[in-house]
Order: structure tokens, then sequence, then C-alpha cells
């Protein structure tokens, strides 16, 4: 047998290149099974959650699947994972390029919550571009632990911590090597697909290792967050989110089903008009069996509380300055149709011509978009909510804490912001604003270039 019908070494029976978004769609599925086997509870979210949707699509049929198909709702989540220093986040960051999913938001928990402490800031990885998240988009809010931050963290904690953290390795070698291998090939043959797979998922299992009781506890005085994160060797996922299409509804199910849930949904609340943004509630953290070891260095047991059932249900994406509308008045403050979010460049919407549209020798009156839309030249398509709202954040890492914690308002808290992130991540930190108005200029350019006509120059969002 001549070499060329040697298969290539470690390819599997098909050999066919997995590519990046698989590696992605079979990443999420394998969390997916792991936080399921760990948190049981997470499966009823999830069966009552596509029990809502199957119902949402039976009442409202296609108008249901507005933003986003059935398929891609049913198999959407996000989840959530919190790392605790620089080098941590700048692995997690070659693990998420391998899987097509690219840091976008900068998110500042510590700003956004005044009453709990929440030492983190935060961005989250996902695909950016509308065929990858058509595939699946998946995405993870993924925090980062300010231990430089002063006002939670004092400096002889901080040293202690830092070096606690710095002895710790979540991601080996062979995992970090097999990202990077994928991201520069866009995908992995078979059986290094299985492997990255396997170790990827595995660093995000709950460990069993004995957790320091003492150790735990001192960092749950300043944040539960921090404890969860700095106080034990590894990290984990804190939760997988479903997708629902009425999440009042879902709430309410939960409950009847003797579920506590927190307090509230957080985000806009139910109104008259089209969904907007992001909305999302959770059941309560529930008491999950670890291992200690005791302050006399005994073995003892106990529980924690840190991983909770959160569900979402997304909307339609604000352009900047629907967003300012909304942060200044609330969901009142815009239109209460698709159409009038549309013409008034408060929403993000995606442009088509109407085929045929000029087949009766009419012409189009001028560029402007209210008109093209009412008089029927343009159609505009919802673009969904991808990110994430920090108050919102905020408020679910608050509702799952068991206390406030405590910071010092004397000391100066530590600059912290976009481009120190991006600096950590050793990548760009995309602005969500700016996917969203790249994507909806080029799909407006090209509509109105079929009815020949330039893009507005006030069309910009
Ligand atoms: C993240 C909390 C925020 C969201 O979806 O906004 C969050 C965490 O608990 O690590 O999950
Ligand atoms: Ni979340």
């Amino acid at each position: 047998m001549g070499r060329a019908d040697v298969p290539p070494a470690g390819l599997g029976e098909d050999g066919r290149m997995r590519q990046t978004w698989e590696l992605r769609a079979e990443f999420a599925q394998r969390l997916s099974d792991l936080y399921g086997r760990e948190v049981p509870a997470y499966t009823t979210l999830v069966d009552v959650a596509h029990q809502v949707n199957r119902d949402v699509v039976g009442e409202l049929g296609a108008g249901a699947e507005r933003l986003g198909s059935i398929e891609r709702v049913t198999a959407e989540r996000h989840g959530a994972i919190r790392v605790g220093t620089p080098t941590e986040l700048a692995q997690l960051a070659r693990i998420f390029g391998a899987l097509g999913m690219y840091p976008t938001g900068f998110y500042d928990l510590r700003e956004a919550s005044t009453e709990a402490a929440v030492p983190v800031v935060s961005t989250a990885f996902r695909p950016t571009d509308p065929d990858e998240l058509a595939r699946n988009p998946f995405r993870v809010f993924t925090s980062l632990l300010a231990t430089q931050d002063r006002r939670f963290f004092g400096a002889e904690l901080a040293v202690r911590l830092e070096a606690f953290l710095a002895r710790r390795r979540l991601f080996g070698p062979r995992l970090l090597e097999l990202a990077d291998l994928a991201e520069a090939e866009g995908g992995l043959p078979p059986n290094s697909a299985d492997e990255f797979l396997t170790l990827a998922t595995a660093s995000f299992a709950l460990s069993t290792e004995p957790v320091d009781r003492a150790w735990y506890n001192e960092l749950s005085q300043i944040s539960a967050v921090a404890a969860d994160i700095g106080g034990v060797g590894s990290t984990h996922i804190n939760h997988l989110t479903p997708r629902v299409l009425d999440i009042d509804e879902l709430y309410a199910r939960m409950t009847g089903l003797g579920i506590e849930m927190i307090d509230k949904i957080q985000g806009p609340p139910r109104w008259a008009g089209p969904d907007v943004l992001l909305r999302q509630t959770s059941f309560k953290a529930l008491a999950e069996p670890r291992r200690f070891i005791e302050p006399d260095g005994s073995l003892g047991t106990g529980s924690l509380r840190v991983r909770f059932g959160e569900v979402e249900a997304r909307g339609i994406a604000l352009t900047r300055r629907g967003r300012a509308i909304y942060e200044e008045q609330g969901v009142l403050g815009l239109p209460t149709t698709e159409q009038g979010l549309a013409a008034s460049r408060l929403g993000v919407f995606t442009l088509t011509a109407v085929p045929d549209r000029a087949r009766d020798g009419r012409a189009p009156a001028g560029p402007e978009l209210a008109t093209l839309l009412a008089d029927g030249w343009l159609r505009a398509e919802p673009v969904v909510y991808e990110d994430f709202l920090p108050r919102s954040a905020a408020g679910i890492f608050r509702s799952n804490l068991t206390s406030d914690g405590s910071r010092d308002a004397e000391q100066q808290g530590a600059d912290l912001d976009a481009d120190w992130l991006a600096g950590v991540l050793q990548r760009p930190l995309l602005d969500p604003d700016d996917v969203y108005e790249t994507r909806a200029t080029a799909a407006e350019r090209s509509a109105l270039a079929d009815l020949d006509l330039d893009l507005d120059p006030r069309s910009t969002l």
C-alpha cells in the first residue's frame, strides 16, 4: 500500500474536519449534559421552558418565530463562568476563540450594583456573524475577579488571594494547544475535536476537591462571588440559561411547581410593545453538598449555594439612541410597534427591498426610511439582542447572594475599563453597538441599492 492510501494519523471514520460551529454546538451540548447531571433542577427548568415555547408556537404560529426559529430558540443557551486572574481569562479567550466566540461588550458590575459587593468586570464571548449565530448562538457571560480593587480587597488580603490564584491551573497545556490549532485551522479533525471538547468540558465540571473552610469564609465576608471564584482551586459553570418565549408564564409555572424563584424578572417590564433587549429571572441557588477542610485540618462535609437556574427571554436589539431612551425613560419611551421602532431607528433591523415593487413604473419618493417603510418599498426584519444588561447581571448576581458582603468606600477603586480588559484578553474587545450597526448598515446599503437609492447620510444609528 502506497503512502497515499494510509489514512492520516488521528482521523476518525469519516475523517471530516469538524468546523468551528460544530465544535461550538457540541461544546454547548456537552456542557448542558454535564450541568444537567450536576444540577438536576436545571433539567426541570429546560423542560418547562420547552413546554412554554411549544405552547407559544401553538398559540401564535409563525409569529412566535419572529426573533429566531424554534429550533434555534430551543437549542439556545448562555453559560456563566467566573475566573480569578488575567492569565485565566486570556486562556479562556483562546478556548472560546476555537469555538468562534469572541469577547463582546464590557460590563462593570462593581458599578452596576450599589447594594451588593460584586467585585467583577465581565464580557460575553459569543459569535457575531449572523450566519454563525443562526447555526448556534451559544454565548458565555464571563467574569473576572477584580483583586486589585482596594474597596473590596485590602492590600494584605489581595496578596494572599493573588498567590492562591497563581498556584492553580484551570486549563492544561494540551487543551490550549488544541484550542490554538482549532482557531488557526477553523476546526479540528474528529479525534482531536473529541479530545479538545472532552478537555474543555471537564475544565468546567464542579470539583470534588475539599474546600478550605476558613479561606472560603474569609472571602465570603467580602463577597460570596469572591469566595466562589477565589476560594476554590478550580472554576465551574455557574449556570446555563435556556431561552423562553414567554418568561412571565415560565415564572408562574416554575412557582406552581414549588420551585423558589428570585423576587422578580430583571430587565424591561412586560408591556404592550414588542419584546426588546433581554428579560431574565432564575430559581434560587440550591444547596450542593461539598467537602471541606476544617480549620483544625479535619475533613468535613457541608454545602454551598452558588449555582442557580437562570432563564431568559430575548427581544429586539436597540440602537445607541434607542438604548439611551430606554435608560432614561424605560420601554415607555419607545414606539409600541416594530414598524415604529424600525422607522425611528431606535430598534435594530435588517432592511430588504420588496421585490417587484417597481413593476408598475413608480419610483420611491426618496431615501427617507420612514416613507420607504410606510410605502412598502422596504421590509424590516428585527435583529435579536444577543448581549446582556449590566444592571440585570448585577441583579441576578445579587438575588442569589446570601449576604450583600462588604466594601470600603473610602478606598480608591481600581480603574478597569474596556481597554484594560482588551489588554487582558490579548484580543480585540468588540462593542455590541458596533456589531449591530455594521450589520444593519450593510443591509440598508444593499436594500437601497436594489431600489437605486444611496444610503441616507442620516442613517447612522
Ligand atoms: C453572571 C451573572 C449575570 C446574566 O445573564 O446577566 C448573568 C454570574 O452569575 O456569573 O448571568
Ligand atoms: Ni446568565
